[in-house]
């Protein structure tokens, strides 16, 4: 196996490669929507998501070919979901991957269909994949949108977390918020690389206990990046959090307990992973970035 660094900046061009050949090209008309489309992915996302499928895939002996276009699948909703969260009408956020939000620079309709444009390309991507066979794709469609969609996926995470804004929440309702906003698409990213390397059902178990506590753990880190970090090294707003008064696990429990069960949550991750007779060197990598990232 390649060492971590490595295999990032590897996993990184590989899926930039792979999404430049999916998008249509910020030339074809209507210019103004793909130009906000490739505006919003090659602004210098960390590509986690990516990068979780292909190890995953890799751990179960998937080869490279099979994996790209299902991690393309995964950035571009991760992706869209970020365009939409940053409307006026949701978090309202200028700055997004160091650089304006999509509808900051091309207008908020544009920024919709932007989102729009990047869902729906994102399945038609995996249905088009002639590496996978039509039932695997099936699946991997299936597995996506719910992970993306409802009622225990990305889009009811959201509503969840508008709807608690400006009520006080437990740590329990927290979780379960995460779990669905953030957790789903990192959940469905490794067990996407997971089925595409044909693991058994109970390497599949391991995976999915392994991604949940990856997912909560990488929200746990986010929501301390946030009171932690200035704005220049986040390349999105600090302290939004707190400013529009969101439960986070610092406002719930400090500073020092979020930290302690950021550890515990690696600790989860890790030991999921003990159930797994392969290398999983570089998902323990992962594990170790998402823990002690800066951005
Ligand atoms: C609008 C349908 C819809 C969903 C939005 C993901 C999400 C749901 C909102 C993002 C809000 C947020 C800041 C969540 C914290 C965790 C998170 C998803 C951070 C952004 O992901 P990174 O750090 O971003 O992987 P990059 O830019 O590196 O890809």
């Amino acid at each position: 196996m390649l060492d971590l660094r490595e295999f990032l900046t590897f996993t990184r061009s590989a899926v930039d490669e792979a999404l430049d050949r999916i998008l249509p090209s910020a030339n074809l008309s209507p210019t103004k929507l793909h130009e906000a489309i490739h505006w919003s992915l090659f602004a210098g996302g960390k590509r986690i998501r990516p990068a979780l499928v292909i190890a995953t895939g890799r751990t179960f002996g998937a080869v490279d070919e099979k994996l790209l276009r299902t991690a393309a699948a995964i950035e571009l909703i991760h992706t869209y979901s970020l365009v939409h969260d940053d409307l006026p009408s949701m978090d309202d956020d200028d700055l997004r991957r160091g650089r304006e939000t999509c509808h900051k620079k091309f207008g908020e309709a544009t920024a919709i269909l932007a989102g729009d444009v990047m869902q729906t390309l994102a399945f038609k991507t995996i249905a088009d994949d002639d590496s996978l066979d039509s039932d695997l794709r099936a699946r991997l469609i299936s597995l996506i949108a719910d992970a993306a969609g409802t009622p225990n996926g990305m889009v009811s995470g959201q509503q969840l977390d508008l709807s608690a804004e400006g009520r006080a929440i437990s740590i329990d309702e927290l979780e379960n918020i995460h779990c669905q906003k953030t957790g789903a698409l990192i959940v469905a990213s490794a067990t996407s690389g997971a089925i595409i390397g044909e693991a058994t059902d109970d390497e599949l178990a391991s995976v999915e206990e392994f991604a949940r506590a990856l997912g909560l753990l990488f929200q746990v880190t986010d929501d301390l990046l946030d009171v932690t970090q200035p704005t220049d090294a986040l390349g999105k707003t600090a302290g939004k959090d707190r400013a529009a008064e969101k439960a986070t696990y610092p406002s719930l429990c400090g500073i020092e307990q979020t930290k302690r069960l950021a550890d515990e949550l690696a600790r989860t991750a890790n030991y999921s992973l003990a159930g797994i007779d392969r290398d999983t060197t570089v998902l323990r990598g992962l594990v170790d970035m998402v823990a002690t990232r800066t951005r």
